[in-house]
């Protein structure tokens, strides 16, 4: 059975009784949402300023809170699977001072998302978070927490609202407040995400195309290992800082500019690690762009064949997958009517993404029950809206 997790309506009404039990009974101002993300195709490409194809997904954050008179900031989160505490308390500084990175860690993500607010000074205010994307599951629940936290200052003090510059804007909270490198896949999408649509996203150019995704046949399953290896936050890094080394010995700014032509060419000054990591983010680039035309041609087995290349391409080539999503990619794998299934997001645990007909999602499920040596979570999706603001009743 797959999962059933709390509409955005359920997560608003957590929020708002846990907002009445810690400031009294006054009822919040605003309400927000932005949603995780799974990635379809095009994987560590976002860095290299390549393509890549996410869905914005029904699992979001909620902020409920209003402003306050003074610099006072307090935040509280509902999410009880953290050993530290759920509540914040903090001045902002009005000596231009930045705010800087501490404890609680998940305090990190709003005081980053502060700093780089496109219209300061931010007011003081009083906020509660409640999420449904699972916590370091590979499904961007900080680009969801720093998204909706955007959203939600911008209710309080607009800014120019151009959505490009604010899920920038959220990249480099990211950057400078939890200390991860990230590409701009996550924030964006999770700004710009559309209903029934993946959205293919040139890194380069940030510009997008909607690929449709409603065909009532079809079905999109995520599954989570429940792992995460302590792996990812130093090779995350290190990838990022090998694929530059890679660009620069081949004389490009980026992987994007590069082809297999030129590594080939280049072979024999570059190590063997370094020639296939570049290896796969070339390769990947070029994948992505023909999935997405595959996607809009409603030619599955082609997508879902090119999904497991990317996911062949990541455990062998860029080495970021792991024993249990291999093992959730193979099974997958074995049930008919299932098009393709590949590990998706950062790596080293977290999610796959599984593309089905919709008549074998039971048999699907099952399969991996079976077969998986851990115990997985499943979350049958469909692509969401983007963040928005929330009517109160
Ligand atoms: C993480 C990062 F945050 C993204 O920017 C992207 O690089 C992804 O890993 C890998 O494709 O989610």
């Amino acid at each position: 059975m797959a999962s059933s997790f709390p509409s955005v309506s359920e997560l608003v009404s957590d929020a708002r009784r846990v907002y009445a039990q810690v400031f009294g009974d006054e009822a919040p101002q605003t309400a927000v949402c932005a949603p995780g993300r799974v990635n379809l195709i095009g994987e560590h490409t976002d860095y290299n300023q390549g393509f890549v194809l996410p869905m914005a997904l029904p699992l979001v954050t909620v902020v409920v809170g209003s402003q306050t008179s003074g610099q006072d900031v307090t935040v509280v989160t509902v999410n009880e699977d953290t050993d530290e505490p759920r509540r914040v308390d903090f001045i902002l500084p009005t000596d231009g001072s930045p705010l800087a990175p501490g404890l609680p860690s998940w305090a990190n993500y709003v005081k980053g998302v502060i700093e780089h607010y496109r219209a300061p000074p931010v007011p003081g205010f009083r906020a509660v978070i409640a999420s449904s994307v699972p916590l370091g599951g590979g499904l961007s629940s900080s680009a969801s927490l720093e998204v909706a936290f955007y959203t939600f200052l911008q209710q309080l003090k607009p800014d120019d609202g151009d959505k490009v510059s604010k899920a920038v804007a959220c990249q480099k909270a990211e950057h400078t407040h939890a200390g991860v490198p990230c590409g701009i896949m996550d924030q964006f999408v999770s700004v710009l995400g559309r209903e029934g649509q993946a959205l293919l996203i040139d890194c380069r150019s940030l510009e997008t195309t909607s690929v449709p995704l409603a065909d009532p046949g079809l079905l999109i399953l995520i599954t989570n290992s429940n792992v995460k290896h302590s792996l990812t936050g130093s090779e995350y890094p290190m990838r990022r800082r090998r694929c530059q080394q890679a660009a620069s010995i081949l004389g490009k700014d980026s992987l994007r500019e590069a082809t297999m032509q030129d590594l080939e060419e280049a072979r024999d000054r570059l190590d063997d690690v370094t020639c296939r990591r570049a290896r796969h983010v070339i390769e990947e680039i070029e994948r992505t762009v023909h999935a997405a035309d595959a996607l809009k041609r409603g030619a599955y087995k082609e997508f879902g064949k090119l999904m497991v290349e990317s996911h062949n391409s990541l455990r062998d080539l860029y080495e970021v997958s792991c024993r249990e999503l291999d093992e959730l990619v193979s099974a997958a794998l074995e049930v008919e009517g299932v098009f393709g299934s590949r590990m998706t997001g950062g790596g080293f645990g977290g999610c796959t993404v599984t593309l089905l007909q919709a008549s074998a999602i039971d048999r699907t499920i099952l399969h991996i029950q079976e077969r998986y040596s851990g115990t997985p979570t499943f979350y049958v999706t469909t692509p969401s809206e983007g963040a928005r603001a929330l009517s109160l009743p």
